[in-house]
């Protein structure tokens, strides 16, 4: 009994300490704004919209091969380390930068002064279609048509990257191929059913798994591979998944705010991928290369992704550890939602 009190003290002692070493000493007061783009004014919409413009117009400065414009740069870094933190532990904090490093971009190096959008795609859940987000006037433009499904309206239709949706390159335009049965997969009942979860490790896999799943097959094209920061929804699809996952570590800060967990390389995929889907989607079609891996991963010290975890880009962008990131208002994040 004294035991094990004992060892409970010296484990939240530890807990304490770890977090507390990751709380800069900067305090978070001006918080940056992330809305929902249903609640956006047209002109709101219309000023991120341009700036993703701008930076798809701005050349690409970090000399990776392959990239012409700073857009570009952003796909090829998320394709270069995605076995690295899909189905695996990392899968929400690198998501969580990725959407942070592209906002800087648009506010530093395109003067966006506006909020980061993100999509509440419950609302659109089996309908993406008709969603505002697609309007071809004040949204990203609909789905694509004919040869490669290329998109043929808004503002980045006409859009060529170099970045394919791996690791070969072939220039193409943006793609998307709605299949509503997959965006059903964004409805609510999914989402209460992931934030019912009490570990992160179970959360982590039940948001990888249907709701964040639901954009990518459902939107369909460019969005259903590595190269997915091809088309723009991605930063509005992952800002509303860090959303999400906010609410849940906000729902119980003690415990959650700083809980990390899952394998740390891509050993094995989840057993759900194993399963022919809820819309008769056969595993094999959608699952990305398994690659060898050495054994742990940079920062941890074994096989499972810890606060010490390095979130590493090509060594373009400065290494951030995931304890450095779990909390959206401290430490080198300091950003809301409404
Ligand atoms: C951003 O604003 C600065 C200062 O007004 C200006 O020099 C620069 O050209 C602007 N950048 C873009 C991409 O519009
Ligand atoms: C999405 O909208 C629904 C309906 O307004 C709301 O209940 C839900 O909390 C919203 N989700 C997020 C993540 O904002
Ligand atoms: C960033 O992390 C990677 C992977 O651990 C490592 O190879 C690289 O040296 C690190 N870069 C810096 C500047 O620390
Ligand atoms: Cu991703």
């Amino acid at each position: 009994m004294k035991l094990t009190s004992l060892s409970l003290s010296i484990a939240l002692l530890a807990a304490e300490t770890a977090s507390a070493s990751f709380m800069e000493q900067t305090a978070c007061t001006n918080k940056q704004q992330r809305k929902s783009w249903h609640t956006l004014t047209a002109e709101e919409r219309l000023d991120y919209l341009h700036a993703e413009q701008c930076l798809m117009s701005l050349p690409a400065k970090y000399g990776l091969e392959g990239p012409v414009t700073r857009y570009d740069e952003f796909v090829r870094l998320h394709s270069l380390a995605a076995p690295d933190f899909h189905f695996t532990g990392a899968f929400l904090p690198y998501h969580r930068l990725i959407v942070h490093n592209h906002y800087e971009a648009l506010r530093t190096e395109c003067n966006y002064s506006g909020p980061q959008p993100y999509w509440n795609e419950t609302l659109d859940a089996g309908n993406f279609k008709n969603s505002v987000v697609l309007d071809s006037a004040t949204g990203f433009g609909g789905e694509g048509a004919a040869i490669g499904d290329c998109i043929q309206d808004g503002p980045f239709k006409d859009y060529i990257s170099p970045i394919g949706s791996y690791r070969i390159d072939t220039a193409h335009c943006i793609s998307r191929k709605i299949d509503e049965c997959q965006s059903s997969k964004a409805a609510q009942v999914y989402i209460n059913n992931c934030m019912a979860k009490q570990t992160f490790g179970d959360f982590w896999l039940c948001i990888e798994e249907l709701p964040h799943d639901g954009l990518h097959q459902g939107m369909g094209g460019i969005l259903r591979y590595f190269g997915s920061p091809g088309d723009p929804l991605f930063y509005l699809h992952h800002a509303y998944i860090d959303k999400v996952w906010w609410t849940w570590q906000s729902a119980d800060p003690e415990h959650r705010l700083y809980e990390i967990s899952g394998q740390n390389q891509l050993y094995a995929f989840p057993k759900f991928l194993s399963e022919t889907d809820m819309c008769g989607v056969a595993p094999e079609s959608i699952l990305p290369p398994l690659e060898p891996y050495g054994l742990g991963a940079p920062g941890d010290p074994g096989m499972e992704t810890t606060l010490g975890h390095v979130l590493h880009w090509a060594g373009v962008l400065t290494n951030v550890t995931v304890g450095e990131i779990m909390d959206i208002e401290g430490g080198m994040l300091c950003y809301e939602y409404d």
